[in-house]
């Protein structure tokens, strides 16, 4: 089948008879990411937007804002479909960057917090940046110091933006003029740049458009049932594509509701959030959810107001997720998602059963989801195999990764998501496994080969398989399992070498272990399923 990109090199459109069928049934509405906010604010004008500390922004001065930041972008010679590499904690400026971005067609690539040096380095690297934006400092870390380590490593970047004190770079505050023209932009064209999981050696980027992103997100919206009286905490990473998304901040703004930003999670930050507030919903991991119900049991005061909390991004029992409506008094949505597209959500008026044992049925109709064995053969209706997937929010190949996309993708374009999960007859789907070399560690997903890639380069490691292990509380945990060179290695040796080539914290082994040698299956590569049973009996292969 014959390549068929949108006008950002290295991108994979949808077929001329997908795309047409996704704008005739009202999906893709032809409106960019900058036109919406200008849309949220004519309706919503003096209603609060975001709530960041003590700063609350209306929509009218939310908009404002974005106007004032991208005429400043455009003057420092931002262009269209130029990407910035924008790395802030959660606060109100994110949306003002990411909104100026959006008018000016410069493209955001969504980093995470956590992410250092090897990860930046390459987002900027692959994707070209010409800037990169980043808070002064948050806790301890300060971020202007990796920025001029980045700059050494990405010759592409021009400008680095700092919300805060700039140090020897530009302060977002002074980016600053009148607005004027903004240039036309085709809502078919890509938006953002959203962060994969993955299970290969570098993370994949994901370019989703202004269509099919603005789609999943008011879609989104409306099966939460989110109106002008919502109000959501955003208590993870705000980049994330749950948190944005799902509904998130943005389905909240296109609702015409109001974003509370939380800078961190914890129940003793989140809860007095959610009372002073008045929060109607969040969005939350498996194990936070964990910590909540825990917390709940003596401060169920604070939460009245909740509504609903939706619960995704790693599997969540059933047995705790019974504990949510009657322990923290609202009621639970369970999300299937990924940054690549397909969503799923349990809906509020399910029944409880289904709630808690299934993670829900696809956002739209027109998601095509399909359940197949090695061989991309459908299998009967209830039996557990290889989620695959097309639809009106799901990216037809990675960015700039040709190769990597023949294998992602089956031939007419249905993502290979890596899950293994079963369907029943009314389409709510139950994750049950995952085929992927990918750890899943309580929602933060940590590619097996990219930290072995990385390990290969310490000179005392001969072979070394990065597998999961269960944990109560995380879901999973990283197990390290080395073959030395006959020199002896340790576990803090080993997360030393991991940050000394700049890898983000959650990658890091929770466990090492140093064997003789490592189980190989017939054509002899590493047996990691028998590996793991091992080191679960506690029968380390020595
Ligand atoms: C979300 O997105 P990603 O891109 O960080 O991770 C996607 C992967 C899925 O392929 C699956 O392996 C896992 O995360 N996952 C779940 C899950 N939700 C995601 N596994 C079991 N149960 C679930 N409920 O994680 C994400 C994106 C949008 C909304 C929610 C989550």
């Amino acid at each position: 089948m014959a390549e068929l990109t949108l006008g950002l090199e290295g991108t994979t459109a949808w077929p001329a008879e997908f795309a047409e069928r996704y704008r005739k049934t009202g999906y893709w509405v032809d409106q960019t990411f900058g036109e919406a906010l200008r849309e949220w604010a004519q309706r919503s004008g003096e209603a609060t937007a975001v709530v960041c500390g003590e700063r609350r922004w209306s929509y009218r001065e939310l908009d404002q804002r974005v106007d004032r930041l991208a005429a400043g972008l455009q003057q420092l010679g931002i262009q269209p479909k130029q990407r910035v590499v924008v790395q802030l904690p959660n606060c109100a400026e994110w949306f003002v960057v990411c909104f100026a971005l959006f008018r000016v067609g410069a493209i955001p690539l969504m980093a995470l917090p956590a992410h250092r040096l090897a990860e930046i380095g390459y987002f900027c690297q692959h994707s070209e940046a010409v800037a990169y934006v980043i808070a002064d400092n948050v806790g301890s870390f300060d971020y202007r110091s990796l920025a001029a380590e980045i700059k050494v490593v990405a010759p592409t970047l021009e400008h680095v933006l700092v919300v805060g004190e700039a140090g020897p770079f530009t302060a977002l505050a002074e980016i600053d003029a009148e607005p004027s023209e903004f240039p036309t932009l085709d809502p078919a064209e890509v938006a953002l740049f959203q962060l994969s999981g993955g299970s290969t050696g570098v993370p994949k980027l994901i370019a989703r458009t202004h269509d099919d992103y603005l789609y999943s997100v008011r879609a989104s919206a409306e099966i939460c049932e989110l109106d002008a009286s919502s109000v959501y905490l955003c208590v993870l990473p705000m980049a994330h594509n749950f948190p944005m998304s799902s509904p998130g901040t943005l389905g909240t703004l296109a609702a015409g509701g109001t974003v509370v930003l939380a800078p961190q999670p914890s129940p003793d930050v989140a809860f007095p959030l959610i009372a002073r507030e008045g929060v109607t919903i969040t969005g939350m991991v498996p194990p936070l959810a964990l910590l909540w119900l825990d917390a709940a049991a003596n401060r169920k005061a604070e939460l009245t107001s909740l509504k609903q909390i939706l619960v995704g991004g790693a599997s969540f029992g059933a047995d705790t997720a019974h504990r949510v409506q009657p322990e923290l008094g609202c009621q639970l949505q369970q999300v299937y998602g990924m940054a690549e597209g397909l969503v799923n959500y349990t809906r509020l008026d399910d029944p409880a059963e289904l709630i808690c044992t299934t993670q829900g049925r696809p956002i739209s109709p027109l998601d095509e989801v399909r359940i197949v064995d090695d061989e991309d053969k459908d299998l009967p209706l209830g039996e557990l195999g290889h989620l695959i997937t097309r639809g009106p929010y799901t990216i037809r190949g990675y960015y700039r990764a040709a190769e990597h996309n023949q294998r992602a993708f089956t031939s007419d374009g249905f993502y290979r998501t890596g899950d293994l999960a079963r369907l029943n007859a009314a389409g709510y789907v139950s994750v049950e496994g995952r085929a992927k070399d990918q750890i899943n560690r309580g929602g933060e997903k940590v590619a097996a080969e990219e930290i072995e890639q990385h390990l290969l380069n310490h000179p005392a490691i001969h072979d070394v398989a990065l597998v999961g292990l269960p944990d109560r509380f995380l879901g999973e945990r990283t197990c390290a399992v080395i073959v030395s060179n006959g020199v002896n290695i340790n576990r803090r040796e080993v997360v030393q070498f991991l940050r000394s080539r700049g890898l983000a914290e959650y990658k890091l082994p929770d466990r090492v272990e140093i064997v003789a040698s490592l189980p190989k299956t017939g054509v002899g590569k590493i047996n990691k399923r028998l590996l793991r049973e091992q080191l679960s009996a506690g029968r380390v292969p020595a």
